[in-house]
Order: C-alpha cells, then sequence, then structure tokens
C-alpha cells in the first residue's frame, strides 16, 4: 500500500516536472520527435571529444551532453580522439588541425567559430578561443534542435559587432522599471552566497545567442550598488556569468562622489572627484578584474550629471572613462535626453545636445543612442544621431521589454522592427549607409562598437511573462550576433527550439509573428501617431491627457489634433526636425507625397480630408488601420486556437488567454483614439464598422493605479 503510494507520488512529481511551464526557454533539447532525422542523428553522433579543461569548456561540455542526450534520447560517450564523431578544440590544437588540414577560415577572432564535418565524417567545432567554443557548441545544438542536415557542415560564424549587451532596469529593491514579468532575477538580499539556478540559466541563454554583457541595474541609478556590500553581491554574479563570456557592467549614478564619498561635488573636472572614481574603478576592477565599465544616465529626466556643474556630456564620459581605461573598460553614456526647459521640438534635442560634441569623448566610450528620437515608440523614424557622429562610436538601444508595445499582455515579435531600424539608410556617406553599418562600425571605422536591448526577464517563471516575450530576447541576441538573419528565420529557429517542429504549428506560428507588429502598430498608433499612451505607466490609450507634469510628456504634445488635421509638423514650416536628416532622407520624409505613409503624422500636420494612396481620405484611412488592426488580431485568435494539441496544454492555454486580452486592448485602443480624434475631424465611423461600445467618456474615466512597471 504505502509503496503503491510511494509509486504514485513519484508519477506525480515526474508529471509535474514535464509540464511546460516555459522555464527551459529555446534550451529544452526533448527527444526528436522526427524519427528518420532522429535516426540520423543517432547514428552519426555516438561520441565527442574536447580538447582542454577550462570552466567554460566545461560548461560548454555539459551543455553538449545534455543537449545530446536530450535530443537523441541516450548517452553520447566521451572519448579519446580516434574515432569519435565530435571534436571539439582550439584550431591551434594539433588534433584540430590534422582533422581537416587547412579548410578552417582563420580570421574567427575571438568569438567567431567554424562547424566542419570532415571527409570522415567528424563534426569539428572548433574557434580560437573557449568562449567562441562554447558558441559554436549553442550553435551545432540550435542546428539539431532546428532538425537541420549536419552530414555537411562548412559553417563560420563571427559576430559582426563587439559588445553586445543586455540592459537590466533593474532596482535594488528588485522593482523592475518598466518590468512586466515580476521582480528583478537578482536577488540582492541573498546575494553573494546564495547562487539560485536561474544565474546559471539566464548566463546558458545568453550564451546561446551570443550575448555577451549584461548591465545589471537600473539607467535610473541608484549609488549604492557601489558600495563594498553590494560589489560582492555584483562580483559574485560576475564569476556565475564569466564561463559563459558575459561581462558585468554597473550603471553609475553620477553624484556618486558626494552620496557615498562625502564630497561635496562632484563636477567631473574636480581632481577629488575624478581621484573619487579612480578609487572606485580599482577597487571594482580588484573584485572583478574583467568588470565591462559603466552606463550612464546623466541630465535626463532628473538624473545628476555634469551640466549641474556647467560641463558637458564628453567631460562626464571622458571622466569615468580615465577611471576605467586603466583596465581596459568602457563607459557607455545615453544619449536620451531632453528638457522641458528648452523650448524646442523634443526629436531634436539630443541631436542638438550631442552633435556638437562628436569627436570629443575619450576611444572608450561609447554614446548610447535610442532606435528612435523620442522613446521606444511602436514605430520611430531613425534618431538623427546615427547619421551625424562620425568620430564617436555610437551604440544602439532598443528595447525588448514592451513598455510602449503592449507590454506583457500582447504578443509582439519585435525582429521585424529591430531590422526596420538597422536596414534604415542614413545617406550619411551616399546610398547604403544603413544604421547597421553605422552600428557595426564599418561606416566610419570605429574602433569599438556595441548593441544594448533593455531586457524583458524578470523572475516569472518562464522569464518574460508572455511566453512569446522569449522571442524577442532571442531575437534581439540573434541580431546583435549578424543581423543579416532574416526575421523569417529567426523566427523559425525559436518557434523550433521554444515550441515544436511541427510544420503547421511552425508555420501559423511564423506567421503570426512576422504579422504582429505590424498590427499592434495599426490599432495602437497608425500613420505616424505616438506618444498617445497612458501618462507614467504607459498602458493602454490616453491621447486626451494634457496636463502631465511636463508639456513633453503630454500625448496632445505629439498629436497635435485640431479641427484642420492632425500630427507633428517637422518641416521647415514646423520644427524643422527633418534638417537634423542627411539631404536624401530629409527629402523623402519632407515632401508628404513620398513620405512613407507610416511615418506621415511624424513629419506632417496633415488634414483630415487629404487624400491617401489607398484613396480614402485621412480620417477614413486612420479607420480603416484601427479596424484593420483588431480584425487582425482577432483572425490570430483563431489561428491560434487551431494549433491546439500540437503544444503544450500549459503555454497553448497562456498564450490562448493572453490573445483573449490582447484583442479586448486591441478594441480598448481603436474605440478610444477614434472617439476621441473624431471630436476634432467630426468626420463619422462608417456604417461597415462595428460601433465603439463604450463612450469617450467612458475611456478617459479608466484608472490603472498599480499599473506593472512604473
Ligand atoms: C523611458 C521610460 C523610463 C526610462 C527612460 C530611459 O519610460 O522609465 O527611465 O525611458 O530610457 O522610456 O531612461
Amino acid at each position: 500500500m504505502i509503496r503503491s503510494f510511494h509509486l504514485f507520488l513519484m508519477l506525480l512529481a515526474c508529471f509535474f516536472c514535464h509540464a511546460e511551464d516555459g522555464y527551459r526557454l529555446w534550451l529544452r533539447y526533448d527527444k526528436i520527435g522526427n524519427t528518420q532525422i532522429l535516426k540520423q542523428y543517432q547514428t552519426h553522433l555516438h561520441s565527442f571529444t574536447f580538447i582542454g579543461s577550462s570552466a567554460t569548456l566545461i560548461a560548454a561540455k555539459k551543455e553538449l551532453t545534455t543537449g545530446l542526450s536530450g535530443m537523441l534520447g541516450k548517452a553520447v560517450v566521451e572519448k579519446q580522439l580516434a574515432g569519435s564523431s565530435i571534436v571539439i578544440g582550439k584550431i591551434n590544437e594539433p588534433a584540430i588541425k590534422a582533422a581537416f588540414s587547412n579548410k578552417v577560415p582563420v580570421n574567427l577572432g575571438s568569438e567567431g567559430f567554424a562547424i566542419y564535418t570532415t571527409d570522415t565524417k567528424t563534426v569539428v567545432i572548433t574557434a580560437n578561443t573557449d568562449v567562441a567554443i562554447l558558441y559554436g557548441v549553442f550553435h551545432f545544438l540550435r542546428l539539431l534542435q532546428t532538425l537541420q542536415s549536419i552530414q555537411q557542415l562548412t559553417i563560420t560564424s563571427v559576430p559582426k559587432i563587439q559588445n553586445r549587451i543586455l540592459n537590466h532596469w533593474d532596482n535594488l529593491n528588485r522593482h523592475v522599471e518598466r518590468g512586466y514579468a515580476g521582480i528583478s532575477i537578482w536577488n540582492w538580499h541573498t546575494l553573494p552566497d546564495y547562487i539560485d539556478q536561474r544565474y546559471i540559466d539566464y548566463a546558458r541563454a545568453n550564451a546561446s545567442v551570443g550575448i555577451n554583457g549584461t548591465v545589471l541595474t537600473n539607467v535610473n541609478a541608484n549609488a549604492l550598488v557601489l558600495t563594498k556590500d553590494y560589489l560582492l553581491k555584483v562580483k559574485a554574479l560576475a564569476d556565475v556569468f564569466r564561463p559563459y563570456g558575459i561581462k558585468v557592467y554597473l550603471t553609475a549614478r553620477f553624484s556618486a562622489p558626494i552620496e557615498l564619498g562625502g564630497l561635496k561635488t562632484a563636477d567631473p573636472l574636480d581632481a577629488g572627484v575624478k581621484e573619487w572614481w579612480k578609487k572606485k574603478a580599482d577597487e571594482i576592477y580588484a573584485l572583478i578584474p574583467d568588470f565591462g565599465g559603466f552606463l550612464v544616465k546623466a541630465n535626463s529626466e532628473g538624473q545628476p550629471g555634469p551640466q549641474n556643474y556647467g560641463r558637458n556630456h564628453a567631460d562626464g564620459a571622458n571622466m569615468l572613462a580615465d577611471a576605467v581605461a586603466p583596465h581596459n573598460g568602457i563607459v557607455m553614456w545615453r544619449a536620451f535626453v531632453y528638457s522641458n526647459e528648452t523650448p524646442e521640438d523634443r526629436f531634436k534635442q539630443a541631436y542638438n545636445e550631442f552633435k556638437p560634441l562628436d569627436g570629443k569623448f575619450r576611444k572608450n566610450v561609447l554614446v548610447q543612442v535610442k532606435n528612435g528620437p523620442i522613446d521606444f515608440q511602436p514605430r520611430e523614424p531613425f534618431s538623427p544621431l546615427f547619421g551625424a557622429m562620425p568620430q564617436t562610436p555610437l551604440m544602439m538601444e532598443f528595447q525588448i521589454t514592451q513598455e510602449y508595445l503592449g507590454q506583457a499582455t500582447n504578443l509582439v515579435y519585435e525582429a521585424p522592427m529591430f531590422k526596420e531600424v538597422l536596414d534604415a539608410d542614413t545617406w550619411q556617406k551616399g546610398k547604403g549607409s544603413s544604421i547597421a553599418k553605422v552600428v557595426d562600425g564599418s561606416l566610419h571605422n570605429y574602433s569599438i562598437t556595441g548593441i544594448a536591448g533593455v531586457a524583458n526577464i524578470g523572475n516569472d517563471r518562464n522569464w518574460t511573462g508572455h511566453p512569446f516575450g522569449q522571442a524577442n530576447w532571442y531575437s534581439f541576441g540573434r541580431l546583435a550576433w549578424d543581423y543579416d538573419l532574416t526575421s523569417t528565420q529567426i523566427a523559425d529557429e525559436w518557434i523550433k527550439q521554444t515550441f515544436t517542429g511541427s510544420k503547421k504549428f511552425v508555420d501559423t506560428a511564423r506567421k503570426i509573428m512576422l504579422s504582429s507588429h505590424q498590427t499592434l502598430v495599426n490599432y495602437m498608433t497608425p500613420l505616424g501617431l505616438h506618444h498617445i499612451m497612458g501618462t507614467g505607466h504607459h498602458y493602454g490609450p490616453a491621447p486626451w491627457i494634457i496636463n502631465a507634469g511636463r508639456a513633453d510628456w503630454n500625448p496632445v504634445y505629439y498629436h497635435r489634433a485640431d479641427s484642420i488635421g492632425i500630427g507633428f509638423d517637422r518641416t521647415i514650416k514646423g520644427s524643422n526636425a527633418l534638417a537634423q536628416y542627411a539631404p536624401e532622407v530629409r527629402k523623402s520624409f519632407e515632401d508628404i507625397t513620398t513620405c512613407p505613409e507610416d511615418y506621415l503624422l511624424w513629419f506632417h500636420h496633415v488634414p483630415w480630408n487629404y487624400k491617401m494612396r489607398s484613396g480614402r481620405n485621412l480620417w477614413d484611412e486612420l479607420c480603416y488601420r484601427y479596424y484593420s488592426g483588431v480584425d487582425s488580431i482577432r483572425a490570430v485568435q483563431q489561428q491560434w486556437n487551431g494549433l491546439k494539441g500540437l503544444v503544450d496544454d500549459e503555454r497553448f492555454t497562456q498564450v490562448q488567454m493572453l490573445l483573449n486580452v490582447q484583442v479586448k486592448e486591441a478594441i480598448w485602443w481603436r474605440n478610444s483614439c477614434l472617439l476621441y480624434f473624431q471630436t476634432f475631424s467630426k468626420m463619422p465611423i462608417h456604417s461597415q464598422y462595428e460601433k465603439p461600445d463604450q463612450t469617450l467618456e467612458y475611456y478617459k474615466g479608466l484608472k490603472f493605479p498599480f499599473a506593472p512597471g512604473n
């Protein structure tokens, strides 16, 4: 009796351990379902040899054995070289050289890897460094998880951008600013002694897509993280991440010398201040020899900075850069600045402040620029700074967390949005001067390069709240490594690894993902509308807000709807922000007949009866976009419902429920925006459309005092 009860408990435990709660991300390594491919892999891959034994190679070996035994459903044995089916080691190892004489390309740098099948059908994974070998192993596992043939591999892969970094906006009290997936994964209270398995799995996930840095703390920084007690905790995390090639960075609060050091000033030109930061850097590097450096938000949204002392951003950045330079550290200085006191279009302000400083920064400074000129809107034209700083390495800052993209209840795949920006042409050196080429350093020969993504990670069991949020973390990493990958390729990879290789599932999920960004733009901010979200929490629509703390926090500042039309005139007749772009870019945006309609209201105040390319007038086009956004997301609901049974119930149901929420939210966006803008256009919502089922007053009355992430 007791025995059978035990058996029952074991079965129960087993049942639960296999439940798909999303924790394993895209590193699931379940047994391959396609029997033909499974057979091929099983025959081909029976043993492996690892040459070398560093902590990184031990991690790589562990990943390989876990991955192979899971996917093949049998143990793969470690062997001495002879007869091994997979051989892994550095390029300069005699055995590797011998395996395929001169076939391996040499330009792999410190992070690139090669995976080759030799004449004797051995798979060789090689690189110049241990970390690059780890990347190669992850890539090989990805090939298997996505059911690729491994018969004749000739892969070489080298990252295009050097520093591929996640920015966590995590506070020391574990609240995550703009976080929608629980609280911070950094448990500062139990660090440094308690090492949560999550820290290791976080490092694995990042390494699997080539992310090689993490800024642990919020850009709205707390100086406390620079105190000894916290630095010991930071060190503990750095020690966990090191084998995975991930460097740790911190945000530096500019006033720390006053707050922690008791100095009277934080003036970057003050000798005492310089000395304080130098000593602080020495202290950090004594604990964490490979500490990456600092990320700084200064003189922005109330954060202290060099301007408090009449100095400029370069003075501030250079002072910190000098402190970390002896240790090979870098400073990532953010260009996200705008001031309410400046009576200037917010669009123009970062450019105005930073452009004159081009060439004035130390060699180890990168200026980190958000993709758009305002603030991570669902769709923004690229920031003109990307075409304006040839002598200063510019780092891209994307936002992975969906602050303005429906937060964690909306399914939005961000790769198409990231690519839209990276592919945009600045025309700085003529046609083909893409943002990607600015960021990867090739256009201006930058000596350091970087790309950052504001993380969407929290301590929710599935890390990102929405199961599809994982795809955005994944695709940020993949694009940071190689921005030439297509959104389709990345979606396919992610779906197969995260869910299943079933064709019907992959085809449908891919379709859903690829259209999701445009769908969201349609029901939220079509035709170039921007920043019309609820004030503060940014949850849901509130285009009517007129009384926020400062002019440029008010939606009305951005949409400018009136009896004549809607949109922000940034042409020469308006704020002339367009003058910040190269003439070719400017021309195409400035001419209303060539301006892409997706950006129309970013740059023009357009009359309600203006004839759009569809033949509809602007008001009707706006209605059309809002309604088709809702229609599309309803269609997605149906498509998803058709996938029942092809994946685990747990995630199927989660996504199903979230899509129900998304449909409701899309309707809320559509109705409230159209009802509000209608008070200006005075034009009808045609009868072919379903009538808004609530009044504008109702929508205006909605309150969200505890919206997350605020
Ligand atoms: C805005 C966020 C705010 C951030 C700020 C920033 O609303 O929470 O602190 O950007 O990037 O998007 O500094």
